[in-house]
């Protein structure tokens, strides 16, 4: 299996996420990508390759025109209003106040578009939000060519990044940006499946009306789980998408015996659904000594569900998206990669 790679994501090095009160170091940040590039030395799986430039059409496919404009001028227009930190949202729109439309004024602006708090936009973020994509997508080129499978080594992730929102450490929803190139490349159905323990809100909500996409997600239950306002198991689709989106909310805790079946039924789900590619938002953030998470996966686990994967036997691209027990993140990713290898035929 190949993996798609770039340097660029180290662009992505915001010094804050607001957690708790406190303005602390991102969990998400360079170390995670260079610690599964490091297993990927020691276990190698196949070639490591750079991404090709897509430019900005694909991303609008997904994302809208205004909300791409507010990510590329976000950090010029914070620093021109002399704020010091780096851009972080504080109000937005809400029950009791609805207007919906952004403010001119950014620090009114960003909370428009803002989904959560703790995520920071700094100088590089756009850049590298985009490579990211650029990354998936390069991914999914390489298995519409024929290939069984690929891994999109990316970062900032994507999967809580909705059509014009971001949050969750996400900009670009560099899953459902791959879904969406395989479509408009001529595929009647894809499948998404995201196995992040956060769920996949931006991912659902991107394709919730839409009878093309099939998207689904294990994940923490919300009522206990960021991002606590999307996910629960009665959200199946709306309209022509009815019956498209399928959710398994699992209560904190949640070990490999009672993950495991989710993802046997969130097999037969996609196999019925019979999609000519599928997309995985691979987070590993299911590890049971993950520092913010609230699942008990072990290591093990990892590869036997990479297996369970393979028996889809369908065309594969894995997304990275969270993971953020840095000592085990390359084992666990990998252990995913390897396994599916091994129970491809
Ligand atoms: C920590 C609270 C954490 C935010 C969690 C964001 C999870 C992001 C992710 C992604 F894949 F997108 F990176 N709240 N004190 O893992 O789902
Ligand atoms: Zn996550």
């Amino acid at each position: 299996m190949k993996t798609v790679y770039s340097p660029d994501h180290r662009l992505r090095d915001a010094k804050t996420e607001l957690s708790g009160g406190v303005l602390v170091p991102p969990f998400e940040s360079p170390v995670r990508i260079d610690a599964i590039i490091a297993e990927l030395e020691a276990r190698p799986l196949g070639d490591i390759v750079a991404p090709q430039d897509h430019g900005l059409a694909p991303l609008e496919r997904v994302h809208t025109t205004d909300y791409l404009t507010f990510l590329a001028e976000c950090w010029s227009e914070w620093t021109a209003a002399g704020y010091e930190g780096e851009a972080i949202a504080n109000t937005w729109p809400s029950r009791a106040m609805p207007l919906d439309r952004p403010p001119a004024e950014i620090g009114g602006r960003i909370g428009y578009y803002a989904l959560a708090a703790e995520t920071s936009i700094n100088e590089g973020t756009w850049v590298a939000a985009q490579v990211a994509a650029h990354v998936a997508l390069s991914a999914g080129k390489i298995v519409a060519q024929g290939e069984r499978s690929a891994f999109a080594l990316c970062r900032p992730p994507g999967h809580h990044a909705a059509t014009d929102m971001f949050g969750g450490y996400c900009f670009i929803n560099n899953a459902a940006v791959c879904a969406q190139a395989f479509i408009d490349d001529g595929a009647r159905r894809v499948a998404t499946l995201d196995v992040d323990v956060h769920h996949g809100n931006g991912t659902q909500q991107i394709f919730y009306d839409r009878p093309d996409v099939l998207t689904v997600s294990i994940h923490g239950d919300p009522s206990t789980t960021f991002p606590y306002f999307l996910g629960e198991a009665t959200e199946t689709g709306a309209g022509a998408g009815r019956g498209c989106n399928v959710n398994y909310p699992l209560p904190a805790g949640t070990a490999y015996d009672r993950w495991r079946p989710a993802l046997d039924d969130a097999l037969e789900r996609i196999t019925a659904f019979d999609p000519e590619a599928v997309v995985i938002s691979l987070g590993v953030d299911t590890f049971e000594k993950d520092p913010i998470s609230p699942f008990k996966l072990k290591s093990e686990d990892f590869r036997d569900y990479g297996r369970r994967l393979a028996s889809l036997d369908r065309p594969t691209v894995f997304v990275m998206e969270g993971g953020y027990a840095v000592a085990e993140l390359g084992a666990n990713t990998v252990n995913v990669l390897c396994g599916f290898e091994e129970g491809t035929i």
